[in-house]
């Protein structure tokens, strides 16, 4: 396995140099079950936990490593085993709030680290719906990553043409394929993201088709590629599935169970890109701190009006946007309770 093959880039490679000079080796998470780690490396695939100190010196959930992490072990090529010393700086994050019993605490989970590209699916049969494409953008623009959206199941659907428009004028500038992932040629066009080095992951409501087009684009079943089977601490066996895939042409798919269920963290960024035409609206109110509300010069209230901007799109931004500030005070005080 080279590093290259599983994602590594220059950005790695100058974080990791602290490591270098103490015989360290990077390596990439592939599968985590429980604190049992497996990582891809340049000695193969490796099984192993963080070391007593890591555990120590970490101050929340979010430091430990998670798929699709850079780490810094300690391995040995005999015994397959590993120690992770170290987890390299997140170029991107897809994250999960964890909510107290209370419903007041909240801390982040990182689901997934590394991706560059996210195929956002999303089906043309029932589960067609424009504000639940806006808010997986929102979640995912927030992320870093570069999104792709997928129109799947084009065969049970007799107007495409006119939903691709409809998700055009939400997501201009954004890739859109209409595929069918029951034939194989239709999804060609995805194979051109999926590419050495590159790590795509699939978000998406139940039932779209995520993992339809993963067996397909692999070419064989996801369920039998994926099996691991790795002793715990206590020396029992685990089964794990390989979150982590290598394509047999190259390119990286995570394929996690908590990506296939994102609930919404992200921030504040993510709003702003998917809902850009809305701040620029904000911008051109007559007063800067203008409520949207019975003002004079409002610019919203007037594309409202005139029908420019669409009033189910401006209601569910108001509702995101009600949510996500919900959750910065509750991350707030969290951090102030530490
Ligand atoms: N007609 C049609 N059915 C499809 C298509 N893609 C997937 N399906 C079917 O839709 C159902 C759900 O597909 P999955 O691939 O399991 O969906 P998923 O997104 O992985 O669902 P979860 O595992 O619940 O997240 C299956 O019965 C698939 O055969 C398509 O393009 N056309
Ligand atoms: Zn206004």
């Amino acid at each position: 396995m080279n590093l290259q093959e599983l994602g590594w880039d220059s950005f790695f490679e100058k974080h990791f140099n602290p490591y270098k000079e103490k015989d360290f080796l990077p390596a990439r998470i592939a599968v985590k079950q429980g604190n049992v780690y497996v990582v891809y490396s340049e000695l193969g695939e490796l099984a192993g936990k963080v070391t007593g100190r890591f555990k120590h010196n970490a101050r929340s959930q979010s430091d430990f490593p998670t798929v699709g992490d850079w780490v810094a072990v300690k391995g040995n090529p005999r015994t397959q085993r590993m120690t992770i010393h170290g987890v390299l700086p997140r170029r991107t994050k897809f994250s999960r709030k964890m909510v107290s019993t209370e419903g007041r605490i909240v801390e982040e989970q990182v689901i997934s680290a590394n991706i560059d590209i996210v195929f956002l699916i999303v089906g043309l049969d029932a589960d067609f719906n424009i504000r639940r494409i806006e808010r997986y953008l929102t979640i995912v623009q927030g992320s870093g990553a570069r999104v792709v959206i997928i129109l799947n199941k084009t065969d049970l659907c007799d107007s495409a043409d006119e939903c691709i428009k409809e998700v055009e004028a939400v997501a201009p500038g954004t890739p859109i394929h209409a595929v069918c992932a029951l034939k194989r040629d239709t999804l060609e066009p995805l194979l051109t993201y999926v590419v050495p080095g590159e790590t795509v992951t699939l978000v998406g409501s139940s039932g779209v088709g995520k993992s339809t087009i993963i067996n397909t684009i692999l070419g064989t079943e996801r369920q039998k590629v994926g099996a691991v089977r790795e002793k715990d601490g206590r020396g029992r066996h685990i089964t794990a599935k390989r979150e982590l895939i290598i394509l047999p042409a190259g390119g990286i798919v995570i394929d996690n169970p908590g990506m296939r269920s994102v609930p919404l963290w992200g921030d504040q960024k993510g709003l702003e890109e998917t809902f850009d035409d809305i701040v620029e609206l904000t911008r051109q109110c007559k007063f800067t701190d203008c409520q949207h509300r019975t003002e004079p010069g409002c610019a919203i209230k007037r594309a409202l009006e005139d029908g420019t901007l669409d009033k189910d799109r401006y209601n569910n931004y108001l509702r995101l946007q009600r949510e996500l500030r919900i959750l910065a005070i509750k991350r707030e005080r969290r951090a102030r309770a530490r």
